[in-house]
């Protein structure tokens, strides 16, 4: 089993449904970048693993976490996307500024998933240090960027059968 099917085998991969023409946007904040490039990568690889095509998988930046909801709503908006995946890192800080950042994407990008009826994943990590950030980035605790990203797929596949 390679590293990426172990990090990923918490996840009952039956009926997965086929994404090969289902377009993706990911976000990516730049703050903590060195381990929000970790999610980045854990996100795309997974997306590719699982069928999507590169060419249909499309990046943009935003300045911080909080920013992922305007951003995701942007991509959201267009009829060609499909799902869109929020990573962000937002270390827990001496002031409250944290608690409000992650509340506000949470609800945010809730808020954004409700309005267009399409998957809009929160792959936002609020560790207490950048140790524990760095171990759901690819280390100990696997990648939350995979984890994203199945999510992505999963809902996907509940959509299809629904409508
Ligand atoms: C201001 C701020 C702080 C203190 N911490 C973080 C963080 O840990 N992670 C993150 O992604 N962004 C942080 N930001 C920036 C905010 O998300 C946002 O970009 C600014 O408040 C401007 O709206």
């Amino acid at each position: 089993m390679s590293s990426a099917d172990k990090n990923l085998s918490v996840f009952n991969t039956a009926g997965l449904p086929d994404i090969s023409s289902k377009k993706f946007a990911i976000l990516v904040a730049e703050w903590n970048s060195e381990v929000t490039e970790k999610l980045f990568a854990g996100a795309y690889d997974t997306l590719i693993q699982y069928g999507a095509m590169p060419q249909n998988i499309e990046r943009g930046n935003v300045p911080g976490s909080f920013e992922l909801t305007t951003g995701s709503q942007w991509y959201a908006e267009r009829k060609d996307i499909d799902a869109v995946i929020a990573l962000g890192v937002v270390i827990q800080g001496e002031t409250k500024h944290n608690d409000y950042i992650n509340h506000a994407v949470a609800q945010g990008l809730t808020n954004v998933s409700i309005k267009t009826s399409k998957p809009v994943i929160f792959g936002v990590l609020t560790p207490n240090n950048m140790e524990q950030a760095l171990e759901r980035a690819g280390g100990m605790h696997g990648n939350k960027g995979d984890e994203a990203a199945m999510t992505a797929i999963k809902m996907l596949g509940l959509r299809g059968e629904i409508f």
